[in-house]
């Protein structure tokens, strides 16, 4: 408990802090200026305010004091003392009372009541949530930080320090923060031996060589910056879960990782193999039914339980893309999750099955066979089957993490089952964080879509996916929000700077859905950057026009990223999508493009769409434009409500989306002198590369979708380009791993001045003779020689490569020359 002192005591006990508090400054501003600018520090540079606004904090208390010793109290006091003393350019040091002086109060509600009795928040608090509030606490003025739990503590403290980064007024402070959800988790689809699955980052923070990491250094790193944005649970193994994770000699393995995320507050939960009592367990079965099988998963969980008290949960991957599942043994997801979740339910972990189950040898021929209808058909009959620790974690569109989708139909499925929104933070299918494309919009559309559900009964009452997810409309006791993150060991995580927008706005989305996109960023880019008016608005302004940008020029209306889908997800290849079992169908044809879904002629898609839904995609007067071809199926010559064939906006779209990503490196250029000039100069390089890349994806787009229509651009753009230019052309590798220190630059395109085209070998300049191909320095990754030799005007580009194979050379386009 703490008590006023004496003033005497308190002079001498403030200098000794002042003088410790100044050491510390000095430490902590010290090692920040050594890490400042490789990203690692993300939004939590705290870095020192100009003077004249930091004075506007003069009053703010020299010390903070925690009101209890819990290890994720003194986190958060650690982490006050340290972003503030760093932000305000004077020392704040840690204090453990009794209270004598002007302070930061760090502690639970009940903490608080025992030493202000009178003091109490303006509303219940649940949760983690958090209150900070100015008042007079033993006639010193104090700012009180303090929440239901520790955790909630913790938020509040991150949350203060996030207001003097952004210097936000916080003379009378009064805010109460409560977030929306419980669920509030990442997943990290990390393999044991280090790679991760879709991760453009670098290797496993957690694992490497079938072990888990001695120096778990920047798995507390990465804790931090979750707990810093609310993210409650992190899953740090790949859902295509290695069976080997539940060896007993493993378990005791990952528990490090748990003591390492414990002061966090971030839970550690594991992906896990159905068929694990199999084949690791040595019984003759996996049948979740078999008392023998679900003893395994109860002996497991308790051990589990022993080494690590606060473990999550368990999420599940099954019957999906070659997974074991239930359905070998006749059995549904709901005794598969079941068998677990009462395993779990003792210690009171939740299990997270996700309902990415489909058939990946659907039958292409077949017009009514639909992958989109997945989820739903196999989910949506089991309603009320599943125990109440068990949460469906559902994508957030039908299909995979295309670059738009509508929101899959199995949000409204549900209403006697537990629900989870699965968001994907690491770029698969939006440019790999080797192009910028902030997704919090594409999210935001998602989770305020309203399902209508219920309209018919009792009126409209707006059930928007957020509030389904977060069990608000059926009184669900939990459910929330998964992001994939796939964060690596590249000191800046996801492989590039400005991707980590879409980590901070998971966390802040999945802590409150109703932020804006253009808070998040601006938050972000504040907190990132700086406060400069001209950085943020640029940053700001290109972080939101991104995922249109990335949309118009890889799969505008909705026909899906017509991407490599039986590759690397990367490159424009609008024909892997066609002709396999996988699904990811656009069905174009010499005629027409696009999925006919609909009830009266397609695949019956839009019936799983609650009632009032469905005239909005079935009826082609009503479908947006946005995803007119993932519904239905038109001919090139529809027009659009905007006016436009659909042949001519997919050209137009084309051309705009490069010439916006061109624009791009000169929106950034207006910031040279305004940022560190190594980070300046690292995304500058990143724009001029993606400006590249829309390019190729423009021709390779625009020429498919000519050949195949024979309709030609009313622009001229298209099939005349070809032959003007017949020497201009593209090649790039689709196998170098890009990150800023192997970066291929490929700068922005003028296909009338035939000036740009670059790709290299490693710091080559290739002169191919007639036409001359040139290219700026670039860098593969790979030091083998790979030689460019030369083309033949009208001919397709030659390429002689002693090491095609080792640099996956891809040869994308001949954009032709005169
Ligand atoms: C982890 C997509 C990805 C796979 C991923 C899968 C999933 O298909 O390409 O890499 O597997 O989704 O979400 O399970």
């Amino acid at each position: 408990m703490v008590q006023p002192n004496s003033e005497r005591s308190t002079k001498n006990r403030f200098s000794q802090f002042a003088a410790l508090g100044a050491i510390l400054l000095c430490l902590v501003v010290l090692s920040n200026s050594a890490y400042a600018e490789t990203g690692a520090e993300a939004w939590l540079r705290y870095s020192a305010l100009p003077r004249q606004l930091a004075k506007r904090y003069a009053p703010f208390p020299a010390s903070a004091v925690a009101l209890g010793d819990s290890l994720v109290l003194k986190t958060a006091q650690r982490e006050l003392t340290r972003g503030a003393s760093q932000i305000l350019g004077h020392p704040v040091s840690a204090d453990n009372g009794p209270l004598s002086h002007p302070a930061v109060i760090l502690g639970t509600l009940a903490q608080l009541h025992n030493l202000a009795p009178k003091l109490n928040p303006p509303q219940e608090m649940t949760n983690d949530g958090y209150w900070l509030k100015s008042a007079k606490v033993h006639g010193f003025h104090c700012l009180i930080v303090t929440g239901p739990t520790d955790r909630g503590v913790l938020y509040g403290a991150f949350a203060l320090l996030s207001k003097l980064a952004r210097s936000e007024n916080i003379d009378s402070l009064d805010e109460v923060q409560l977030p929306y959800a419980p669920i509030r988790w990442v997943n990290q689809w990390d393999n044991l031996d280090g790679r991760i699955e879709r991760g453009y980052g670098g290797p496993s923070l957690f694992f490497s060589e079938e072990k888990v990491r001695d120096d778990l250094t920047r798995a507390g790193q990465y804790a931090r910056l979750l707990a810093s944005v609310g993210i409650n649970g992190c899953t740090v193994n790949n859902v295509n879960a290695d069976p080997r994770i539940l060896d007993d000699s493993f378990i005791a393995k990952v528990s490090r990782i748990a003591d390492i995320f414990r002061p966090w507050g971030v839970q550690l939960s594991l992906s896990v193999d159905l068929g694990s009592p199999k084949t690791i367990g040595g019984l003759d079965t996996f049948d979740p039914l078999d008392p023998k099988v679900a003893d395994w998963w109860r002996k497991k969980t308790d051990e589990i339980y022993r080494q690590i008290p606060d473990f999550g949960g368990f999420v599940v991957k099954a019957d999906s893309e070659g997974r074991l599942g239930p359905s070998t043994y006749g059995r549904t997801p709901a005794d598969a999750a079941n068998v677990i979740a009462r395993a779990l339910k003792p210690h009171g972990g939740v299990v997270f099955y996700r309902a990415f189950v489909y058939n990946h040898h659907l039958d292409w021929r077949n017009l009514k066979s639909d992958r989109a209808k997945a989820a739903y058909d196999n989910f949506h009959p089991l309603d009320g089957d599943f125990d109440d620790n068990v949460i469906i974690q559902i994508k957030n569109g039908p299909i995979d993490f295309q670059v738009r989708e509508p929101a899959s139909p199995l949000f409204a499925g549900l209403h006697r089952t537990n629900e989870a929104i699965e968001l994907q933070i690491t770029q698969e299918y939006t440019g790999q964080q080797r192009q910028l494309c902030f997704l919090v919009p594409m999210w935001k559309e998602v989770l305020d879509f309203d399902m209508h559900i219920d309209d018919a009964n009792a009126g409209h009452q707006p059930t928007p996916v957020k509030d389904l997810v977060a069990g608000r409309v059926f009184h669900r006791p939990t459910g929330g929000f998964v992001g994939v993150a796939n964060v690596g060991m590249d000191a800046n995580w996801l492989g590039s700077p400005l991707a980590m927008a879409n980590l901070y706005g998971f966390g802040r989305l999945a802590w409150d859905p109703n932020l804006s996109a253009e808070t998040i960023v601006d938050e972000w880019t504040r907190l990132t950057f700086s406060a400069d008016p001209a950085v943020s608005h640029t940053i700001t302004n290109l972080q939101l026009n991104s995922w249109h940008v990335y949309e118009s020029y890889t799969g505008p209306l909705g026909a899906g990223t017509l991407t490599n889908i039986t590759g690397n997800h990367y490159d424009p290849a609008p024909e892997s999508s066609e002709e396999n079992g996988w699904g990811q169908w656009h069905r174009a044809d010499h005629n027409g493009i696009g999925m006919d879904r609909t009830i009266a002629t397609g695949t019956g898609f839009i019936g799983q769409y609650p009632p009032a839904i469905q005239p909005l995609y079935e009826s082609l007067a009503n479908c947006p434009d946005n995803l007119l071809l993932f519904f239905h199926h038109v001919p090139y010559t529809y027009v659009l409500h905007s006016g436009k064939t659909v042949i001519q906006h997919i050209y137009d779209s084309h051309y705009e989306g490069a010439d916006r990503a061109r624009d791009f490196v000169v929106q950034w250029k207006a910031l040279q002198g305004h940022i560190d000039d190594e980070l300046y100069r690292d995304i500058l390089a990143r724009f001029e590369y993606q400006a590249g890349e829309a390019v190729v994806w423009r021709d390779a787009i625009c020429d498919w979708i000519y050949h195949l229509s024979g309709i030609p651009d009313q622009k001229h753009r298209v099939a005349a380009g070809l032959k003007a230019y017949s020497h201009f052309f593209w090649v790039r590798s689709s196998s170098a791993r890009f990150n800023s220190s192997t970066f291929t630059r490929a700068s922005p395109s003028n296909p009338r001045s035939r000036s740009v085209v670059c790709f290299c070998t490693k710091s080559r300049i290739v002169d191919s003779g007639s036409p001359r191909l040139w290219a700026t320095r670039g860098i593969w990754n790979s030091a083998a020689a790979g030689v460019i030799s030369g083309s033949r005007p009208d001919a397709d580009v030659v390429i002689r490569s002693t090491g095609i194979g080792a640099f996956g050379f891809s040869c994308c386009k001949l954009l032709a020359s005169a």
